[in-house]
């Protein structure tokens, strides 16, 4: 039975992490999957967390399982951190939150839900995305459009050309949205484009999903909510699918949320019931660690006083390194122009290299990039900066 099966092609982008970890040059520079790195290339552990940790250490009392939608603290923790403390929404009790073993599982449920028990048949996708969208929707049995986003010669968003393709969606259709720092591109509409899209999808009857991996890496935790924060005060229905793997550093503790945002609590009962029912047949109840540890954080007053001021260095880390990386290229007499990187948000920036720019870089530098181009800001160190910019300048030359 086992015998004739082809192997699956690998993950373009963890497929590399392993490249990567078995190249004996100690010099290599892994600028691939999204992971944070601090100044010295280690992926920390936020003291924050350390100290939630130590606290729960001392007051656990039992390892029982969990409801199917998780802790209800912490669902209402995401939603203030979603929409804001004081959003009028959270009193609508038109909103539900259950929580999920990372983004990547509140995807998997609100495509199940979206493909089992609405209408929805069809959801849009940026080109480019995040490559697992594809392989999530189409495994729920949804088709996947895309939808233009990214113009490559002048380094932008290519709104005109995103609202073209969204024309041909049809009511009832799905359009995924990147909340901010845009993976791959790095690039996030305005708020006026924002609030064309709302109005777009609203006039079409398309749903919105938003998929929201990144609040506070790009630029603050209510600044990168502004789009979502707007459609949320003219659409009646949304489905925001959350994650606290990189704002608070949990990426194996499998820390995300689904919240759906319903028209009426009537339905929304009857909705959040069939949401459930997934989550049973999927993992029957999620895992609890990071979500206690973030639920902690986010409710202590002075553990998120820390939390927010480690997320806000990561945040101007990013930064930093984007301005040096443009600078150091320029220094070193790069032909081309990068300055674009300092326009770009969060970890991800959309270099510009070519497959076979990226192919030279791995090959005679040891320096790993995924093929799209795509690089990740935070594997960028004051140490590596000169040796990496000397070698993207010998690439493309
Ligand atoms: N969505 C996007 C755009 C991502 O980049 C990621 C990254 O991992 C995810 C979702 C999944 O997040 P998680 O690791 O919490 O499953
Ligand atoms: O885009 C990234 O690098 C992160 C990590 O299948 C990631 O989102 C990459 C691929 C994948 C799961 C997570």
């Amino acid at each position: 039975m086992f015998e004739s099966i082809p192997a699956a092609p690998a993950d373009p982008i963890l497929g590399l992490a392993d490249l990567y970890k078995n190249d004996l040059r100690t010099n290599k520079i892994n600028l691939g999957i999204g992971v944070y790195k601090d100044e010295t290339g280690h992926t920390p552990v936020m003291v924050s967390v350390k100290k939630a940790e130590q606290q729960l250490v001392e007051t656990e009392t039992s390892k029982n399982y969990l409801s199917i939608e998780g802790y209800s603290d912490y669902a209402q923790a995401s939603q203030r951190l979603l929409f804001g403390a004081g959003n009028p929404i959270l009193d609508t009790q038109c909103l539900y939150t259950a929580q999920t073993p990372g983004g990547t599982g509140a995807l998997r449920v609100a495509a199940d839900f979206l493909a089992q028990h609405t209408t929805a048949r069809r959801i849009w996708v940026s080109n480019p995305s995040w490559p697992n969208h594809h392989n999530i929707f189409t495994a729920s049995g949804l088709e996947v459009a895309t939808y233009n986003y990214y113009q490559p010669e002048s380094h932008t968003l290519d709104f005109s050309a995103m609202l073209n393709s969204l024309e041909s969606a049809e009511a009832g259709d799905v359009v995924l949205l990147h909340g901010c720092c845009h993976n791959p591109t790095g690039i996030d509409p305005t708020l006026e484009q924002w609030q064309q899209l709302s109005e777009l999808l609203l006039s079409k009857s398309l749903l919105p999903l938003f998929d929201f991996a990144y609040q506070g890496l790009g630029q603050g935790l209510d600044e990168d909510a502004q789009g979502l924060r707007l459609f949320a005060q003219s659409h009646q229905e949304f489905i925001v699918c959350s994650s606290f793997s990189k704002n608070f550093g949990l990426y194996n503790e499998r820390t995300g949320a689904f919240t759906l945002k319903t028209t009426t609590p009537q339905s929304g009962n009857d909705a959040f019931s069939q949401v459930k029912a997934v989550i049973r047949a999927n993992y029957s109840n999620p895992p609890s660690h990071g979500a206690a540890v973030v639920t902690t954080i986010l409710n202590d007053d002075s553990l998120r006083a820390i939390w927010e001021q480690e997320l806000l260095e990561v945040r101007q880390r990013i930064q930093r390194m984007r301005q040096l990386f443009v600078q150091t290229l320029q220094d070193k007499g790069a032909t081309l122009d990068f300055s674009f990187i300092n326009k770009q948000n969060g970890m991800f920036s959309y270099s510009g290299l070519t497959k076979e720019q990226v192919m030279r870089l791995r090959d005679e530098f040891a320096i790993y990039a995924v093929a799209s181009g795509r690089i990740n800001i935070a594997g960028m160190t004051p140490e590596n900066m000169s040796r990496l910019c000397e070698s993207i300048i010998s690439v493309t030359r």
